[in-house]
């Protein structure tokens, strides 16, 4: 009998992450956005799944989005918050108004780097953060959010 799909995750990123391998590639790889979001989608379906990515510059924008996703149909919602990380508390309560589970996520090591990046005010929020792992930190994330190996 085939495998009912799961419900899809909806994978979010903020602003600037649009620039993803046009700049900065020390910091964030060479990888654009647009092979990011592949390898998520292959990813999502190697699991029965579907992954939905979406990015914005805007603040308001990835909070409607948040607030919908529930209505939407998303089983979860994967959150790159670029530099919002630091300080919308707008976000957070976004976040935490939510009825899906929210994994923060990041390619870079936000605590290996500048006093400011260390502090996340989404991370109390959210049901845990990934960090440091390139592109590989959103699909560690989507593993964690569909089916998670049991370690005994
Ligand atoms: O490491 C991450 O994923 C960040 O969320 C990326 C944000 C940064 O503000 C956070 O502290 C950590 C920045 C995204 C901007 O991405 C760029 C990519 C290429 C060139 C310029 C910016």
């Amino acid at each position: 009998m085939a495998r009912r799909a799961s419900r899809p995750i909806l994978v979010l990123h903020g602003p600037n992450l649009n620039l993803l391998g046009t700049r900065e590639p020390s910091v964030y790889g060479r990888v654009s956005l647009a092979e990011v979001n592949r390898a998520i989608q292959r990813h999502a379906a190697a699991r029965g799944t579907r992954a939905v990515c979406r990015q914005s510059n805007h603040e308001g924008e990835l909070v409607d989005w948040i607030q919908s996703a529930a209505r939407e149909g998303f089983q979860a919602i994967v959150l790159n918050p670029g530099a919002l990380t630091h300080y919308s508390v707008a976000l957070r309560d976004a976040v935490a108004s939510v009825s899906l589970p929210v994994v923060e996520v990041h390619l870079s090591n936000i605590h290996a780097r500048e006093e400011f990046r260390r502090r996340s005010v989404i991370a109390p929020a959210a049901v845990g953060q990934i960090s440091g792992f390139g592109p590989m930190s959103y699909l560690l994330q989507a593993i964690g959010t569909t089916r998670l190996p049991q370690v005994t």
